[in-house]
């Protein structure tokens, strides 16, 4: 990474890489990995001064924050550690942030779980589910739901550029669940046989629009056109705060390499040094609310556009960056 702030931890930096890296991914991994960075940051800092020791703290949240833009549950995991970082010595501020970073670690699990009761709920034994990309929390809801004894079938999309679909299926298949694979642009073609679409998300604003891996939102037109119900499983981790103040979500734009790999260009170029190719690769799009059916959190399951209820309860105030006091 670029960013080399003095005094941050080289475990919080390789955090941060691998999460630019992609080494860790899905929303709620990488929230899970930058409250564990906090807290390995806390372990180590090495002043006896609390002034420093927040700077610290505060330089190591900046340094995870800005490694992928669009997945709010990053920011939201940065601002709920640091408010839990209290006391008047150092070794009060270490000891508070390191249990408020596993208390953030233990809740997100356990709200993985809780909305993964609720989706299950909706999907009835012997149904086909058609998932996009790998999102941890749609997969809680299957689980669940084989938990519960369904028997589940999965159409799986393969999930240009990163085929994150091979890792659902892997995933699925160790669960034993039937797993067709399908490359992206069959989706449209086998939603005749799906009873469900499963997605994940990576931020959700207060319209109810759903910010997902690329493809979703066409995914979802498609799904809407065919009949077939869209879910989205999404903890209230996933809620984006900055949107109820007119903020948009910022998409990231990725490395063209990820869609057209260096020695592959030649085979559009030749050997013409061809600025006029541009090659660009959003990682994430926005699927409006009409498109979606529930959105199913751990505090049970929303229309999209009610959610903004919702993220006045649970963000009452508005939010500065997440290393501002
Ligand atoms: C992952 C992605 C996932 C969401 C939700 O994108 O779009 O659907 O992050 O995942 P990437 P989870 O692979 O680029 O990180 O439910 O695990 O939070």
């Amino acid at each position: 990474m670029e960013n080399r702030q003095p005094d941050v931890d080289p475990a919080v930096v390789a955090t941060a890489d691998d999460i630019a890296a992609m080494r860790t991914r899905g929303a709620a991994t990488i929230a899970d990995a930058a409250a564990k960075a906090l807290a390995t940051q806390a372990e180590r800092a090495e002043t006896t001064q609390p002034a420093a020791f927040e700077r610290q703290l505060r330089a190591a949240a900046e340094t995870l924050y800005e490694t992928r833009p669009t997945a709010v549950s990053l920011p939201n995991a940065l601002r709920y550690v640091l408010r839990g970082m209290d006391g008047e010595t150092v070794s009060e501020l270490r000891a508070t942030t390191i249990a408020r970073a596993e208390e953030f670690r233990a809740e997100l699990a356990q709200a993985q779980q809780q909305l993964g009761e609720v989706g299950s709920n909706r999907l009835r034994d012997g149904d086909v589910v058609m998932t996009h990309c790998h999102s941890t929390d749609a997969l809680s809801c299957l689980e669940a739901a084989l938990e519960d004894g369904k028997e589940i079938e999965a159409i799986v999309k393969e999930t240009r550029p990163r085929k994150q679909g091979h890792i659902t299926a892997q995933q699925l298949r160790e669960w034993g669940v039937p797993v067709t694979l399908i490359v992206d642009n069959a989706a449209r073609r086998y939603l005749d046989e799906a009873d469900h679409v499963l997605v994940g998300a990576d931020s959700i604003a207060a319209d109810g629009s759903v910010v997902n891996k690329i493809g979703t939102s066409g995914l979802a037109v498609n799904a809407r056109e065919r009949g077939v119900p869209v879910m989205v499983a999404a903890q209230t981790l996933k809620l984006h705060p900055d949107t109820m103040t007119g903020h948009t979500v910022e998409i990231e734009m990725r490395d063209e390499t990820e869609v057209l790999a260096d020695d592959q260009r030649a085979d559009i170029t030749g050997e013409r040094d061809d600025d006029g190719l541009v090659v660009e690769n959003p990682a994430f799009d926005v699927t409006p609310p009409r498109h979606v059916d529930a959105i199913v959190t751990e505090r049970g399951q929303f229309p999209p556009e009610s959610i903004v209820t919702l993220m006045r309860e649970l963000f009452g105030e508005t939010t500065g960056e997440p290393w501002e006091p």
